[in-house]
């Protein structure tokens, strides 16, 4: 019996110290002075390094964020490139804090992989680019077509399904490297090019002529793309999700980079807790409780992160759809800060 009682001791103190090794990200980042944020090897628009090689893109920008929200400097970020294959062992091994990759929120990458999915900072869904000259019009011409195709992805499997619930013959290239699935399709060893819509805009807007090719109009598939962290650790997990949640909230409350100031003196209830004016929400975060002013001053709110990186005035030029607020008919909907 006591042996027994020592060993559940034992076991507790164990279970205890898993628990407060895994609880410690925001402690770690905090000592080290900047956040990891996995980012892609370069989506124009998403994450990819700008003309002074600097990352720049709309999920760059939630990386800055959380690092506003951490150290009132959207700066202290370093970025890893990662493949759609090396990003989850990435993020499970420590070798970056958040991933923020084109990485689409699945049942089983969200119960399976000891990793939690913060929100969806882009709904998305899957299409299919061709060149003009091959005269297609429909995704359901491309039966026996070479498809280039990136590894690791939701993307194989989604275009698997496509082709076999339409009886279609599926012939795939397939890449673990995107500049390498762009390059075949670029020199005519595949017919098409499919992955997530917006990144087939993205890669369009590089080519020589975007104008030779066209985007065909089936969309395959939903596509959540959102930031993701390891499980386990539900204050950095919150910290994550509330730092996405804050430039909804900013969007919805018209608080923008412009104006932030001039909004520490409103007299709206909702826009004095999210800028710590009334209440403290960050203490409870682990952040201070200007934390979401901090976001919305150097990074702005979610429209203009939006507007700035793959909106209709950038040659990405993707509508707001889905990603418009709620109030606006798109799904982007943040829960109450209060
Ligand atoms: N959203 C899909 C596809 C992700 C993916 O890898 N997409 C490509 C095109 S958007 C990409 O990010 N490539 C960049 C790279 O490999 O560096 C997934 O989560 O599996």
């Amino acid at each position: 019996m006591q042996k027994q009682l020592v060993t559940l001791a034992a076991s507790a103190v164990l279970s205890l110290s898993a628990v407060s090794a895994q609880a410690a990200i925001l402690d770690d980042v905090k000592a080290k002075g900047y956040l990891q944020c996995g980012v892609t090897g370069g989506v124009p628009g998403f994450s990819a390094p700008d003309s002074n090689n600097v990352w720049a893109g709309l999920e760059v920008d939630f990386c800055r964020a959380m690092a506003a929200a951490i150290f009132n400097d959207a700066d202290a970020v370093r970025f890893t490139s990662l493949t759609s294959q090396e990003r989850f062992t990435a993020l499970s091994a420590g070798e970056v804090d958040v991933l923020s990759r084109t990485t689409t929120w699945t049942m089983s990458r969200d119960t399976q992989l000891g990793i939690s999915f913060v929100g969806t900072m882009f709904y998305d869904g899957q299409g299919f680019m061709v060149r003009v000259e091959d005269g297609i019009e429909s995704a359901l011409d491309l039966s026996g077509a070479a498809i280039c195709i990136e590894s690791g992805t939701t993307t194989e499997l989604n275009a698997a399904d496509y082709f076999a619930a339409n009886g279609m013959d599926f012939n795939t290239v397939v890449f673990v490297d995107q500049d390498e699935v762009v390059k075949a399709y670029e020199d005519g060893r595949c017919d098409v090019y499919t992955t997530d819509s917006s990144a087939l805009a993205a890669e369009r807007s590089k080519f020589a002529n975007p104008d030779d090719h066209e985007i065909l109009p089936e969309i395959i598939s939903k596509e959540p793309l959102g930031p993701v962290v390891r499980a386990g650790d539900t204050q950095w997990f919150n910290l994550a999700r509330w730092t996405y949640f804050a430039l909804l909230e900013a969007e919805e409350l018209g608080v923008s980079s412009a104006n932030v100031d001039e909004m520490l003196g409103s007299d709206n209830p909702a826009i004095k807790r999210l800028l710590g004016v009334e209440g403290d929400f960050g203490t409870p975060l682990g952040v201070t409780k200007d934390w979401a002013y901090q976001i919305v001053k150097t990074v702005g709110n979610y429209a203009e992160i939006y507007n700035k990186h793959v909106g209709p005035d950038t040659p990405i030029g993707l509508e707001r759809g889905l990603n418009a607020l709620w109030r606006d008919g798109g799904i982007q909907y943040s829960a109450p800060i209060r």
